[in-house]
Parts: structure tokens; C-alpha cells; sequence
């Protein structure tokens, strides 16, 4: 018989290392896309010049032996979020934060290599699974004919996202203009502009509002539905993982275990409803919901 629950929202702390050039984010062997006019394609040719996919675009190259170099972007976009595509100063491959990729790939041979689709849900749509890294889908290069993302033996992966340029305040400078508009709103630091408990930093961890107080990780319902069974729900955004943890003991910090033995991954966001068995060993039991950024588990 349980006597107790405890429910709390718990955002996970990251300090993220940042460079102007950043590191490939390919992984070691899963590195390889196909076509027919290009051949094999190399997303990390070295960790320096590979690709980096960032939360909210790509930048760095490409090699193949046949078509030589593709860019896939700068890691500067004019506007801080996203490459507009709409001039040759600012074009490059674009994530919107939730797996799907669009925009434009130069290729100094053959020209522009197209991510975009009209419905990027589509199932051959490119993407990313942000749970595992692994991308699929298919981007269209004129005469190097259709890029597939994988293959019957090969696939890129991601093995992290990146976060991007970092403002002065230390906060991401794509996530607060997204956001707020500017980099001069939010204070960074432990600052929590909308003082709802979560620092402007967190709020970037748990995909909430920085400026929105009612937006928060929050537990949206817990009910008892048997005897032995509870649930749990939250509002999840788009674009994180998440992860139910219990403890018999809060005295007892190192006695959180997973409920889930794999982190959720929120896709487009949306409501998350946890049907849990309730241990029959236990007197008492308490639940945390942990968010993180994808590709960045948190043991
Ligand atoms: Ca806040
Ligand atoms: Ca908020």
C-alpha cells in the first residue's frame, strides 16, 4: 500500500561546451550517404571539417570522391536562427529543432542539393531520429539524383546535437531569438526572467517559455487508476527526452531509478501519459519527471 507520492519537475543541468569551430558531430562509422551521381559521401571527412548538426541547422562539408566538396553550411546564419536560403550569403541545410531537415546543400560541382520537402512529415522526408542519432529520408541533387540518408549497409548518425552559437549572456543565441527576439531580453546566469522557478538556462533545457510563466515542466496529472497502477502525465515540448524516475527513499540521492529503461523522445511535443505498475514490495515511492536536450542522456 503506498502512502506517498511525491511529484516533481527536475531539469537536468548541462554545461555544453561551445567553439566557433565546432567538432563534427558525425559519428565515427555511421557516416556515409548514397547516390547514384555522387557515389558514397562522406559526412565526416575529418572531425574539423565534417558536418556539425546543430539544433537548428547543420554547417561544415560533405566529401565525395566524384563530385569533390558539398557545404552544408556556415554555422552563421544571417537572422541567428535559421539560413533564409534567399541569397548566396547565407544558404545552408536547416533543423527545425524536432528531427526534420530542409534547405539547401552547395555542391562546387554539380550545384544545390535540395533537403526541402513540401510535407516534411512525409515518410521519406529528411530526418533525424532524436533518439538515436540515426538519420533517414532522401535530399535531391539535380544530377547526383536522390541522397538517401541510409541504406541497405550504411546510415548517418549524429551521435549529439550541438547548440550553436552562445550570446554573451551564455544562453544559445538561435533559442533566445526564437523565444524573445534578441539576445537582450534574458540575463543568462541564474536569472528566471518570468520567476517561475526554472533560470532562463533550464527553461532552454526543458523547451519551455523563458518569458511565459504558465510555461514549465509540469506534471499535468497524477491519478491512481487500480491498485496497482498509476498514472502519471506531463506536457512535453517539441524536440526533448524524457525520463520517469522513482525512489523509495529521497533521503537517499542516489537511489533514483528509471522507470523507462530508454528516454522518451518527444518528437513534435504533446501530452505524455505514463501507465505505471506499482511495486508490491514498497511502502512508499516517489516519481520525478528528468527532461534533457536529445542526444545528451544524462546517466
Ligand atoms: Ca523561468
Ligand atoms: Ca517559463
Amino acid at each position: 500500500m503506498l502512502n506517498k507520492y511525491y511529484i516533481s519537475g527536475f531539469c537536468s543541468l548541462l554545461l555544453l561546451a561551445v567553439s566557433v569551430l565546432a567538432e563534427s558531430t558525425i559519428n565515427d562509422t555511421h557516416r556515409w550517404s548514397w547516390s547514384s551521381g555522387a557515389g558514397w559521401m562522406n559526412w565526416r571527412s575529418s572531425s574539423t571539417n565534417g558536418v556539425v548538426v546543430s539544433q537548428y541547422y547543420l554547417s561544415g562539408w560533405i566529401y565525395s570522391s566524384t563530385c569533390g566538396w558539398i557545404h552544408t553550411g556556415d554555422g552563421q546564419p544571417t537572422n541567428g536562427v535559421q539560413y533564409t536560403n534567399a541569397s548566396s550569403e547565407d544558404y545552408g541545410v536547416n533543423h527545425d529543432g524536432e528531427g526534420h531537415l530542409s534547405g539547401y546543400a552547395w555542391c562546387e560541382s554539380t550545384g544545390w542539393i535540395n533537403f526541402g520537402w513540401t510535407n516534411n512529415t512525409h515518410a521519406d522526408a529528411p530526418r533525424i531520429d532524436l533518439g538515436t542519432g540515426d538519420m533517414s529520408g532522401y535530399a535531391w541533387g539535380g544530377s547526383l539524383g536522390w541522397i538517401s540518408l541510409t541504406n541497405m549497409s550504411a546510415h548517418v548518425k549524429t551521435d549529439k546535437l550541438d547548440v550553436g552559437q552562445i550570446a554573451d549572456n551564455g544562453l544559445p543565441l538561435a533559442w533566445q531569438i526564437l523565444m524573445t527576439g534578441s539576445t537582450n531580453i534574458l540575463a543568462g546566469g541564474d536569472a528566471d526572467y518570468d520567476g517561475d522557478g526554472l533560470t532562463d538556462y533550464q527553461e532552454f533545457i526543458a523547451g519551455t517559455h523563458p518569458t511565459n510563466s504558465a510555461s514549465k515542466l509540469n506534471i499535468a496529472e497524477i491519478a491512481i487508476l487500480e491498485d496497482d497502477l498509476i498514472r502519471i502525465s506531463w506536457d512535453m515540448a517539441g524536440g526533448r527526452i524524457y525520463q520517469v524516475q522513482t525512489n523509495a527513499n529521497l533521503l537517499n540521492t542516489n537511489g533514483w531509478g528509471y522507470v523507462f529503461p530508454a528516454w522518451i523522445n518527444s518528437g513534435t511535443g504533446g501530452v505524455y501519459e505514463a501507465d505505471l505498475e506499482i511495486p508490491t514490495t514498497v511502502t512508499s515511492l516517489y516519481y520525478r519527471v528528468r527532461v534533457a536536450l536529445p542526444l545528451s542522456q544524462p546517466e
